[in-house]
């Protein structure tokens, strides 16, 4: 017992005397270790009779405590001095560079969506919106496309399993129109009889297509106006303004050309006329005129009555027009960029030539500051 008095009061000195943690660990070795003093005279227990045993155990469990005690003790002293040393010799250098942090752009898609958003909201267009998983009802049927239609065939269509909740399929949807359908169904059951419709529904629709002009998933802006005496000079007139707008360009020149789809009647495609610069098309001019050439930018007409009356509106009183432009396509023209499958492999280094500022674009998503 002695001995061990002895011993434990060497090794308290010893650790009160170390200046490292890792003198500190030997000192913990030696004592608490595997084969350390302390660890050795617990082994003894072993071989004493009860009597003795019930004398020496709680003497050795003491001296056990009161070393890891004097450790632990130590070691939050140790530590501590060496963050306060490191605090006083760390000095904040304020004439060092600060370190360029990696600064994010808007994606040109982005960017021309919001642009399209304010012009429309200039010309009194609410936006839409409705989900990109569709059912074959919104997508197809409603828009006067049912089981049989030919016209299915020219939307490569990517189907779900499962069943839509009235027994038909679920599908990505193929173009913004069925957002038309729910605006109108939505307008008709708030407003007997429907109401002035003006909105714009700006979104993802998927396709099975890719070359340099298609890819599997891109985005298009859907119109929809409908009203009182509603005709199709006012089509031409919304689009011919909304092209100058965007474009910043006076010299629009607009084509419609007749068309069909299922859900409008007459059907127009929108063709724009443009020439060649270098390897660049730039838009303005009359197409027939020398050097020009017309380019379609979208789909558009008068909606069907069929269409329009499906959604709870009576077509004697309501006419509408519609249209659906490719929102890529004309980001493409814009900036002159030649295809469009870059717009979506995500290369930052496209994202760096191509991408907006958020802090210098006067737009929506440029957030605050734009107009500073
Ligand atoms: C439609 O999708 C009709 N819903 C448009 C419409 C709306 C007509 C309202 C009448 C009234 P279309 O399949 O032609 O039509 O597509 C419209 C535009 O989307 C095309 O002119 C093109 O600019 C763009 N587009 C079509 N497929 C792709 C694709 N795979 N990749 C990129 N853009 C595409």
């Amino acid at each position: 017992m002695t001995d061990l008095t002895t011993d434990k009061q060497t090794a308290l000195a010893a650790i009160a005397a170390v200046g490292t943690l890792d003198a500190l660990e030997e000192q913990r070795l030696a004592a608490l270790g595997k084969k350390g003093w302390v660890s050795l005279a617990l082994k003894t227990l072993g071989g004493m009779s009860p009597a003795e045993r019930q004398e020496a155990a709680p003497a050795i469990q003491a001296v056990r405590a009161e070393i890891a005690d004097a450790i632990d003790a130590k070691k939050a002293y140790l530590e501590a001095a060496a963050l306060e040393a490191q605090l006083a010799a760390e000095k904040l250098d304020l004439t060092l560079p600060a370190p360029q942090s990696l600064r994010g752009s808007i994606h040109p898609v982005s960017q021309v969506m919001d642009e399209l958003a304010e012009i429309f909201a200039d010309l009194g267009f609410a936006v839409a919106t409705g989900p990109e998983i569709e059912d074959d009802w919104h997508n197809f049927t409603a828009l006067n496309m049912d089981e049989s239609h030919p016209a299915r065939a020219m939307h490569d269509t990517f189907y779900f399993p499962d069943a839509a909740p009235d027994g038909g399929q679920m599908l990505l949807r193929t173009h913004t129109s069925p957002v038309q359908i729910r605006t109108k169904k939505d307008v008709a059951a708030k407003n007997e009889g429907g109401a002035p419709i003006r909105i714009i529904a700006p979104g993802r629709v998927y396709r099975s297509d890719s070359d340099a002009t298609h890819t599997p998933m891109f985005h298009q802006v859907e119109g929809l106006v409908v009203d009182r005496d509603i005709h199709l000079g006012h089509l031409k007139w919304t689009l011919e303004t909304f092209f100058k707008a965007f474009f910043e360009r006076e010299d629009i020149v607009l084509r419609l050309r007749p068309s069909y789809f299922p859900f409008t009647e007459p059907s127009v495609e929108v063709d724009v006329g443009y020439s060649n610069e270098g390897n660049r098309r730039v838009v303005g001019g009359h197409g027939d005129d020398e050097g020009h050439d017309w380019m379609e930018l979208g789909g558009s007409g008068m909606v069907n009555a069929r269409v329009l009356h499906s959604a709870g509106f009576d077509p004697e009183q309501w006419q509408g027009f519609a249209f659906g432009l490719g929102i890529d396509r004309i980001a493409m023209l814009k900036y002159g960029m030649n295809d469009l499958r870059a717009f979506f492999d995500g290369d930052p280094r496209w994202l760096a030539h191509y991408g907006f500022s958020p802090f210098d674009q006067p737009t929506l998503s440029a957030g605050v500051g734009a107009r500073a």
